[in-house]
Order: structure tokens, then C-alpha cells, then sequence
């Protein structure tokens, strides 16, 4: 209501469709599945679903890699059951959001087929094919010394048309080219035959990769031991990029908004530039491009410098403070919108990295996170499992049981490292490899143990590593039941080991329970829903760590409208104050010289009490509350 564009509300859980639920006891997930538990996300709260791709793919980076945009991949189901799907999110007032993955494609799109067929084909500019450069001893070499995300050269050879072409992620994801018009408006059309069939909106993949610098000149050497260097400052947020999207707004998106629900949006994946003005440039509603992006840097807090799994920085509840502090702050600035949110697909989950699943405290860490989630301005986004505490892989489980390319490929690459180094006798030589070894690889793990040690090097850090951060973490099988699998499946074997916790925590044994995290959840979004002018449009301001201590992360949210029935001139808001606390042990929050006395509780674990007191509140290790002055 008051003129504010749906998604400006929404509450967007996202769905891993491997890993939500198997209908048909093929121990993948499917899309009959999600279909059956729509009810669990309406009654959580949430207005609106984002599925990872659920298109034609080879699965060789799980659906990231599509083969055609307007066909389902098989093990998932048909069109009609995407169809009935959409149908029956529309009829529980829940909208769907697509994931739009055309920064590149799979090798087996007929895209790429005829693109490589030979380099007179009519599609071979939709990617980019480039001859081999010359070694010192005349042997072939990229075009350019780009790394792959995933390892090794962003350059594949093609045998048969004798060039290379770019792949930035793995070999079987070739780069396509916006700078081909044909090209864009093929994956317009597609995007068209989505909005014809219902879709709400797109997230879309890797969006700001999709303008290179037209010459793909070399990257500077960042890291002198690699073989391939980061190309991101030439193919990151490209010279045409702005271009690109205003285009798309323009030639799709308009087009949709008397779609009947409001019309549809956009959230767009912001890679490599994260500085205000550059966020800004996408998202400032003048500016007629993105309606928001994720930024990615409350997932990347704890990312090693090199690469993400070599080393890592322990999480720091200032750096949260500071990103937190940075976008609020900036989206009114530029008349922007937020996308709020910690968990992805791409990472472990927020619970094991940022705050604690410590059976001591994991219940309580959950509920916090979710009211730091729940309380900021913006279009709140969580992932399947967060409503119930779901957490990252327990220590106990080895190398194997990571079955994800992006972790896998860092894996064998250290492993593969070391023991170079260990036969050449030399010791010592851990740490980032950015850059080299196999890509896309398969698993080399006849001689792994379960502890992550192998017979003749230690890869207890890279484990550990994997532990915390692995992308595997995001997409363990959602917990339904203390049934075998946590009722994900009726297979024999998931598809995905299920995490050892289900048998306690799963949605069944929350439901009903008044002091679940689940519980909790649903809360905190009715509160969110219920007081939206405080929360989702409301104005951030931190309380100085000086007031809050450092372990207390503080903030208030103020209502962007005076309170109904104020006669005294307007001056008089709803102003919610919530507290955080990161840490393992008690502590102290006051206000001072009596502010915030006699605030009421609003949102807190049932044992927490209220109102504020003269002599501030003690919180419990990992407890998070809300107060409101009215
Ligand atoms: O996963 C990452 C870090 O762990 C990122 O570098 C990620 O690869 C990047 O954010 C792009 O992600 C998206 O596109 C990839 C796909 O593998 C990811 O799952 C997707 O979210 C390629 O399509």
C-alpha cells in the first residue's frame, strides 16, 4: 500500500530446488516438492520464493549452467509442473522470482553449439573466441592471463575451430557476449517467456560480469606465485553495462508492469565492485536499471585476501557494523532499495560463521541473526533452512563428503601443490594458490581420510576452511522431519548427505513449539509486517559503539511517519531499538540519562524481559531484543 511497490515489502526465502524437497524418491529434489510445502513459507511469513535455476542443465555447476531457458530440467520435472507451480504461489499471494543466468551459458546450449561449430557460424560473436598467443617455447597460450573463478585459465581451447574461447567460471560455462545484439535479444525473449508465464521478477545471476572491456587486455599480477591473475577490474561492471540494463528495463521489464500483481523486479548479483557510488549507479531509482543489488559483502566478511578458502579473516562485528551501517545509510542517499540478507547458496550459513551453532547457544544465535535480518530497511531475503537454525556441516565430516566444484577444485589444487612441494623436498609452502590447478576436474580422493588428512600431506586447514565456508554448507537438504533424512527424501540416498542434526532440528519438532527458532521467525516478520514504516522504510541510525560496548552491536529504526493520532506538530515517531549480542558471555546495555527508560519489549526470546529499566538490560550470550518506545 501507500504507493510503495510490492517488492519494497517483501520477505523473499530462497529455494535451492536440489535440496528443498524430493516428491518422487529419486533423492533430488524437485519441483512437485516445493509445490507440496508452499504452506511452511506462507505461514512463515515470507511474500515471495526465489528458485535457483531450475532450467535444462547439465548440472556441472547445479543449474548454472543451462542448456535452454525455456525447458526444466528433467530430474526437476516439466514445464507444466514450473507452470502449476507458479499458479499455486500466485493463489497463497506469494510471488516467484526466477534466477536469470546469462552472463554465460552451458556448452551444450544450442547457443554455444552453433558458436563453435565453426568461426564462420552466424552465432560465433555471441561468446568470445580469440586465437592462442605464443609461449616463450612456442607453445599455446591463452589470449590473456585471466584466472578462472573456480581455478585454472578463464580460457578453454576448442579443438575443433582451433581457438580459444572465455569461460570464466568452469570450461562448460562459456562467457556469452551483450556486446551482440542479436544475442541480448535472445535472452530478452527468454526472459519474456518467463514474464509470460507468471514470473514475478529475476535475480540475476552475475549481473555486472555481463560488460567486458572490449580489448580483454591482461590483468595486472596481483599474485606472483599464480600462474593467472584476477581479470575482474576488464571484466567486471564493463564500459556497456549501464547500457545493457537500461535496455533490458526498457525492452522487458516495463512491458510487464500492468502484469496484474504490480509488476515485476529485479535484484541483480553485484560481484568485485562494492564502493557506494558504483552501487549507487545501479540502483538509484532515476536511474531506471536495477531496483536492487546484492552486494556481497556480509557474505565475503570472512573470505582469506588471496582467495576465499586460503586462510580467512575471523568474523569481526565491526566489520558488520560498518557494512550495515554503509548501505542503510546509503540507499536514502540515492533513493536506492536494500536487498537485506546473510545467507546465500554460495557460503556457509551465517549461523556457524558470524554468531555460534554451539548447541549452548545455537537456538538463541539464531533467533539474534534473524532480528538483526528482520529489523533493517529493505527487501528482506533468507534461505531455505534459516527459519529453523539450520547450520554448516559438523567438523566430523571429510573432504568427500563436499561434493560442490568450487570447494573440490581449491581441495585438489592445494593437495596437488603440496605434494609437489613434499617430493621436491621442500617443507613448509602453505597458503593460497589462487589461481593454478585442474579445473572442473573430477575428485582425486582414493587416499583422503574422514579427519581430511591425507596418507602424506596435512589438509586439516583447507578442511577447515571448507568447513566454515564451503558452498555445500548452503545447500545441505532441508530438514522437514526426524525421519531418515530429515523427510527430504524417501530415497535410500540423498542426492547431498543431509546434515547429522536433523533428528533434533528440523520443522517438525519446531512447529507448535512456542520458543523455536521457527517460532521466532514468524514473529519477527508479522512484527516486521506490522510495523513496516519502522522497519522495512524506516531510518537506521547506530548507536556508537562507545554506548553499546564492542561485543553489543545497537541501532535504532525510526518510523518514516509520525504516529496516528499525534496532534503535537508531527515530531513524535515510533522508534524501535534493537540490540545484538555477538558474543559467547553476558553483557551490559544502558541508555543514557534515561533514554530508552520504560521502553517496552517488542521482539526477544520469551525469557527476556521488559520494559527497560533504570539500570539497562543484561544480555544473555547471543541474545538479541527489540524495544519500542510506543
Ligand atoms: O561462489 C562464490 C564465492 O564462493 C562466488 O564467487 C560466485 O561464484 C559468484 O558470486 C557468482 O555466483 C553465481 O554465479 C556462479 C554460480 O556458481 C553461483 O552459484 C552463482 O550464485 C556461476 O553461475
Amino acid at each position: 500500500g501507500d504507493g510503495d511497490p510490492w517488492w519494497k515489502d517483501a520477505v523473499v526465502y530462497q529455494i535451492y530446488p536440489a535440496s528443498f524437497r524430493d516428491s518422487n524418491g529419486d533423492g533430488l529434489g524437485d519441483i512437485a516438492g516445493i509445490t507440496s510445502r508452499l504452506d511452511h513459507i506462507r505461514d512463515l511469513g515470507a511474500t515471495a520464493i526465489w528458485l535457483s535455476p531450475i532450467f535444462a542443465s547439465p548440472q556441472k555447476d547445479m543449474g548454472y549452467d543451462v542448456s535452454d531457458y525455456r525447458d526444466i530440467h528433467g530430474p526437476y520435472g516439466t514445464l507444466a509442473d514450473a507452470e502449476r507451480l507458479i499458479d499455486e504461489c500466485h493463489a497463497r499471494g506469494l510471488r516467484v522470482l526466477l534466477d536469470l543466468v546469462v552472463n554465460h551459458t552451458s556448452d551444450q546450449h544450442a547457443w554455444f553449439r552453433d558458436s563453435r561449430a565453426s568461426r564462420s557460424s552466424p552465432r560465433r560473436d555471441w561468446y568470445f573466441w580469440r586465437d592462442a598467443r605464443t609461449g616463450p617455447d612456442g607453445e599455446r597460450r591463452p589470449p590473456n592471463n585471466w584466472a578462472s573463478i573456480f581455478g585454472g585459465s578463464a580460457w578453454t581451447w576448442d579443438e575443433g575451430s582451433q581457438q580459444y574461447y572465455l569461460s570464466l567460471f568452469l570450461p562448460s560455462q562459456p562467457d556469452l557476449n551483450w556486446a551482440n545484439e542479436e544475442m541480448r535479444e535472445a535472452a530478452y525473449a527468454d526472459m519474456e517467456f518467463w514474464f509470460d508465464r507468471g514470473a514475478d521478477g529475476f535475480r540475476i545471476d552475475s549481473m555486472n560480469l555481463m560488460s567486458k572491456h572490449p580489448d580483454l587486455p591482461d590483468a595486472a599480477v596481483t599474485d606472483p606465485d599464480a600462474e593467472f591473475q584476477s581479470g575482474a577490474a576488464w571484466f567486471a561492471s564493463g564500459p556497456r553495462m549501464h547500457e545493457y540494463l537500461r535496455e533490458m528495463r526498457a525492452r522487458v521489464l516495463d512491458k510487464y508492469a500492468a502484469n496484474g500483481r504490480g509488476g515485476v523486479m529485479t535484484v541483480g548479483e553485484l560481484g568485485f565492485t562494492k564502493d557506494e557510488a558504483s552501487v549507487a549507479s545501479y540502483v538509484a531509482a532515476a536511474r531506471r536499471e536495477l531496483n536492487m543489488v546484492f552486494t556481497g559483502d556480509i557474505v565475503d566478511m570472512d573470505f582469506g585476501e588471496a582467495h576465499k578458502y586460503a586462510g580467512g579473516s575471523p568474523f569481526r562485528l565491526e566489520t558488520l557494523r560498518g557494512i550495515t551501517s554503509l548501505w542503510q545509510g546509503a540507499m536514502p542517499r540515492c533513493d536506492g532499495w536494500n536487498a537485506v540478507y546473510m545467507d546465500n547458496h554460495d557460503s556457509g550459513r551465517s549461523l556457524s560463521r558470524y554468531a555460534s551453532d554451539d548447541p549452548r547457544f545455537r537456538a538463541r544465535a539464531a533467533k539474534m541473526l534473524a532480528t538483526y535480518l528482520t529489523t533493517l530497511s529493505g527487501t528482506l531475503f533468507l534461505l531455505q533452512g534459516q527459519e529453523i537454525g539450520m547450520a554448516n556441516a559438523p567438523a566430523s565430516w571429510g573432504a568427500d563428503d563436499y561434493i560442490d566444484v568450487e570447494a573440490s577444485n581449491y581441495y585438489q589444487s592445494v593437495l596437488a601443490q603440496r605434494r609437489r612441494e613434499r617430493h621436491r623436498g621442500g617443507g613448509g609452502g602453505v597458503g593460497g594458490v589462487g589461481g593454478v590447478g585442474g579445473k572442473g576436474s573430477g575428485r582425486d580422493d582414493d587416499d583422503d581420510d574422514d579427519d581430511g588428512s591425507v596418507d602424506d600431506v596435512d589438509m586439516s586447514d583447507v578442511l577447515a576452511q571448507m568447513r566454515l565456508k564451503a558452498r555445500d554448507n548452503g545447500r545441505l537438504p532441508m530438514q522437514w522431519t526426524s525421519e531418515r533424512h530429515g523427510g527430504f527424501t524417501d530415497a535410500e540416498r540423498p542426492w547431498m548427505r543431509v546434515n547429522d542434526d536433523y533428528p533434533e532440528w528440523n520443522v517438525a519438532a519446531q512447529d507448535g513449539r512456542p520458543d523455536s527458532v521457527l517460532a521466532y521467525w514468524r514473529e519477527a516478520l508479522a512484527l516486521r509486517k506490522r510495523e513496516r514504516d519502522v522497519f522495512v522504510h524506516g531510518r537506521y541510525d547506530m548507536l556508537p559503539v562507545g554506548r553499546s560496548g564492542d561485543d553489543i552491536f545497537a541501532y535504532t529504526m525510526t518510523s518514516r511517519r509520525c504516529r496516528d493520532g499525534e496532534k503535537d506538530g508531527g515530531g513524535a515517531r515510533k522508534v524501535a531499538l534493537v540490540l545484538l549480542n555477538f558474543s559467547d558471555g553476558e553483557r551490559a546495555f544502558s541508555g543514557q540519562e534515561g533514554e530508552f527508560l520504560g521502553w517496552n519489549k517488542i521482539l526477544g526470546c520469551k525469557d527476556t524481559r521488559g520494559p527497560l529499566a533504570g539500570e539497562g538490560v543484561t544480555l544473555k550470550p547471543y541474545e538479541g531484543i527489540v524495544y519500542g518506545n510506543w
